[in-house]
């Protein structure tokens, strides 16, 4: 097995201008028909399709059949040598579409016949140069039988559509826009289709159309509401006007990611399509939205400009993740959207850093790319590319991004280009900023200040320091914007950029009248790990009067880990606690009407990966206990309070909209509090009273955590309401896998007999065995192994069935260094294990491999 590395890169040989389609679809034998226009870009030098799991029929040259004799073939490509420097390449292929169980290619997702070809999948259907700096306009005609699939949809414009002498329907697509193979899509099947129209801001008319399965329609008002919110927003944003006349989604319930920006007909997880109130929570109304935004914003960063090769993925991704960050900001709470990204960042992407499967945003090795699909290179690059627009300014930004998408569009490029564009139109040199892409790991920022009262002088120091990560041993200096805040008592606060180059640099200002309280790393303005001596007083100070809400929340959350270091380290905790913190949080609960949202995440203990990444070596029962411990006792502290609050909210009918949410979190917030109190009656009662899904979770997730009995009934009769519906039927599975008691085992186990459960559906192992393994530190990381042995069973498993969804499972087992020398070795058992596997995935592999060496 070997791995590509980025230095590596070759352009193609071949350029491939026109690709026409046929496919004749059956579930058992599908028949592509490939005719490329094909053109030679370098003499002499033989032409390497990609393709793998292909049945190959017959090739012809301009119409001439070849004899086996004429190519070669193997498990991974089709040779051919002596090829004019033009021609018309006709391949015939046959690919096995009900046998797909990886869902790269062409699938079944039920009855509906659907593709996925990123990053890799185009392979899969026909032979091709199947890298995403070939790009070819398609057109498509898609033959099926005509009553099972009524629908027959490709990328760009349906230009003819008949039916054939067998009676069957024959649809013909033509996409003007050229694409990589990556963004190719087709899917045929019977759906409820809504539609919609929208007019862009040259006043042309796009047909906008949501395929969902029959029965579901209703479920599809918010996304198709959202998508209208989307285009509206690019083009007020960033002046980005959408490009065909039709623009398609498509839920399918089978699918490996969240969703796919083919052109012009984009295929979701109908995860992040479907919803009522009735069935999705107030999370997913917020997840849907972003991610339609999401791959509406892919049809200029990605799609109109893409990536040269792989390696580059942050490009599209990284710039794409920033954009719908910015969209979902303007559309609901910058607060709460801005939390939940540096959320992420701090579990996920600050744990991956520290894994062996460590990356800059742009990777320098890959073995399978399905593997880096993660939160370095979303997450981590789209804090890259906010740091470039605090860097640059908005305006400076936006002007760079028009420039970048005029002077490349029509091209592959890298994240090169995309720097010098910026560099170009900001005047700004990015030489040294450029490091953010090749630089894997959390720097580590400590900062202090010096204020002579005498002088009124403050200096602030701030030094960086960037520990080796498992891929790259030595490290630079970044460039670190610092955004601060100093709150000066008796004047008003000032708010400052400090830009950090070197690995230290002081700052001074004069004339502050006070010592004043400095709120570090506003808005988390660099994704560092901060290091700062500020006493437990001035946290509470800046959580209640620092200017912004993320500045608040974030001096809580370094409050509340600091407690919880306390108590690990054997602080009793009655000590602890000061009188100012209980005003703080009685306030909040007594103003239930001031910010909600904002007041619940304060009220918030970090979770058990945000407590985790504090330590090299995780003190897996120490952090539990500690946090139980300080939950128990903030509970009973703030009972009264809590319940005074609780009812001052009370119940309202459901409507997903900003304000209403954060009181339904507050109040489930407090609802968490008091189940830890053992209030049963109340759990139940908001449990019977709710009219919708977010409140009803709430009332089970307060369950789970105070009452093993009243939870077990609960989930049975929630399991038993829902039991036709797989979105619902996925949150059964995740609260049975969440369940911190030994119960977890019995309860996953008698999840498996679900008629809905299948162990082809990413969906369904995902919402049971990664909330297990992501989200139940308690039972995962027993002590016995019996959590660890639980997830390898089921990797080895499913790599058998689905090796990409195989190896995202397995991610937790990876760290296994940063546990206690027992764990270690049980995490390392199961690992080796699965290292020996006779049919390991090169994605599963890939990742083993890299934590075992
Ligand atoms: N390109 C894969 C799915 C997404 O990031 O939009
Ligand atoms: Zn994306």
């Amino acid at each position: 097995r070997v791995a590509k590395s980025r230095h590596d890169y070759q352009s193609p040989a071949f350029c491939i201008d026109n690709i026409d389609l046929t496919f004749e679809l059956d579930p058992k034998a599908t028949r592509v028909t490939s005719v490329m226009q094909l053109r030679r870009l370098r003499d002499s030098e033989p032409l390497h399709l990609d393709g793998q799991q292909l049945q190959l029929v017959s090739v012809a040259i301009d119409d001439i059949p070849l004899s086996d004799t004429q190519y070669q073939l193997d498990d991974n490509s089709l040779i051919l040598t002596a090829l004019p420097d033009s021609c018309r390449l006709t391949i015939v292929t046959i690919v096995a579409p009900q046998q797909n169980t990886a869902l790269e290619g062409l699938y079944l997702a039920g009855t509906t016949f659907c593709t996925q070809c990123e990053a890799e999948g185009f392979r899969r259907i026909s032979y091709f140069l199947d890298r995403p700096d070939v790009l070819a306009q398609y057109s498509v005609t898609i033959i099926a039988d005509a009553e099972q699939y009524p629908y027959l949809l490709s990328n760009g414009n349906k230009v003819a559509e008949h039916f054939d002498a067998q009676g069957r329907r024959v649809v013909r697509w033509h996409d003007p826009f050229p694409k990589p193979s990556y963004l190719f899509a087709l899917v045929a099947g019977d759906f409820d289709v809504l539609e919609d129209q929208f007019c862009t801001q040259s006043g042309r008319n796009v047909s906008l159309q949501l395929y969902v399965d029959k029965g579901q329609g209703d479920k599809g008002h918010f996304a198709l509401a959202a998508l209208k919110r989307a285009m509206a927003w690019d083009e007020q944003r960033f002046n980005l006007e959408y490009d065909l006349d039709v623009y398609m989604v498509v839920a399918v319930d089978f699918f490996n990611m969240g969703a796919m920006e083919n052109k012009g007909l984009n295929v979701f997880n109908s995860k992040y399509v479907l919803a009522d109130a009735a069935t999705a929570t107030d999370r997913d109304y917020f997840n849907i939205e972003s991610i339609i935004g999401h791959e509406y914003f892919h049809n200029w960063t990605g799609n109109r400009v893409t990536c040269r090769d792989w390696f580059q993925l942050s490009l599209k991704e990284g710039l794409t993740v920033f954009r719908d960050q910015e969209f979902s900001a303007d559309m609901s709470s910058p607060t709460l959207c801005r939390i939940d990204a540096i959320k992420l960042i701090k579990t996920a992407q600050f744990a991956e850093d520290a894994s062996p499967m460590s990356h800059p945003i742009r990777p320098e090795q890959v073995l399978e790319m399905n593997n880096f699909y993660t939160v370095t290179v979303y997450d981590k690059g789209a804090e890259v590319i906010r740091m470039l627009q605090t860097l640059l300014g908005k305006q400076a930004f936006a002007d760079g991004l028009t420039l970048y998408l005029r002077r490349h569009d029509g091209q592959a490029v890298t994240c090169d280009d995309f720097l010098q564009a910026m560099q170009d139109a900001s005047g700004v040199d990015l030489t040294a900023f450029a490091r953010w892409y090749s630089q894997s790991g959390t720097p580590e920022l400590s900062v202090s200040q010096q204020y002579d009262a005498s002088t009124k002088q403050l200096r602030l120091v701030l030094q960086q320091h960037t520990p080796a990560t498992a891929d790259q041993a030595e490290k630079q200096p970044l460039v670190l914007p610092v955004k601060v805040e100093l709150l000066i008592p008796g004047a008003a606060s000032q708010r400052h950029l400090l830009t950090l180059t070197e690995a230290v640099a002081e700052f001074n200002f004069v004339n502050i009248s006070a010592e004043p309280v400095v709120v570090w790393l506003e808005q988390f303005s660099a994704p560092v790990k901060l290091h700062v001596n500020s006493s437990d007083e001035n946290l509470l100070y800046i959580a209640t009067n620092a200017t912004d809400g993320v500045a608040r929340w974030d001096a809580m959350q370094q409050y509340w880990s600091r407690q919880i270091a306390q108590l690990i380290k054997g602080h009793p905790l009655e000590a602890l606690l000061p009188d100012t913190l209980f005003t703080l949080l009685s306030q909040l609960l007594a103003q239930p009407g001031n910010d909600t949202a904002l007041s619940a995440e304060l009220l918030t203990l970090p979770d058990f990966d945000t407590l985790a990444e504090q330590y090299a070596e995780i003190p897996v029962d120490a952090i539990i206990d500690a946090r139980k411990q300080l939950s128990l006792h903030l509970a009973n502290c703030l009972a009264q309070a809590l319940l005074n609050c609780y009812h001052t909210l009370g119940c309202e009918p459901y409507q997903y909209q900003q304000d209403a949410a954060g009181r339904r979190h507050l109040r489930a917030v407090c609802l968490h509090y008091l189940a830890l109190l053992g209030r049963e009656e109340l759990i139940r009662r908001h449990y019977h009273q709710s009219d919708n899904m977010t409140d009803t979770i709430s009332a089970l997730q307060a369950a789970q955590q105070g009452s093993a009995v009243l939870f077990a009934q609960l989930l049975q009769r929630f399991s038993e309401k829902w039991y036709q519906d797989a979105l619902a039927t996925d949150k059964a599975f995740s609260l049975a896998a969440t369940d911190p008691t030994e119960q977890v085992f019995s309860g996953i186990e008698h999840m498996l007999q679900h008629p809905l459960f299948s162990w082809q559906n990413p969906n369904r192992i995902r919402a049971l065995f990664s909330a297990f393994s992501m989200r139940n530190a308690a039972q995962f990381h027993r002590a016995d192994g019996r959590g660890y042995a639980l997830l390898q069973q089921t990797v080895a498993k499913v790599d058998a069935i689905n090796p990409q969804v195989a190896a995202r499972l397995v991610t937790p087992l990876l760290s296994w260094r940063r546990y206690d020398a027992k764990r270690q070795s049980l995490m390392r058992q199961a690992l080796l294990q699965l290292s020996q596997l006779a049919a390991i995935s090169n994605d599963l592999y890939e990742k083993v491999s890299r934590s075992l060496n």
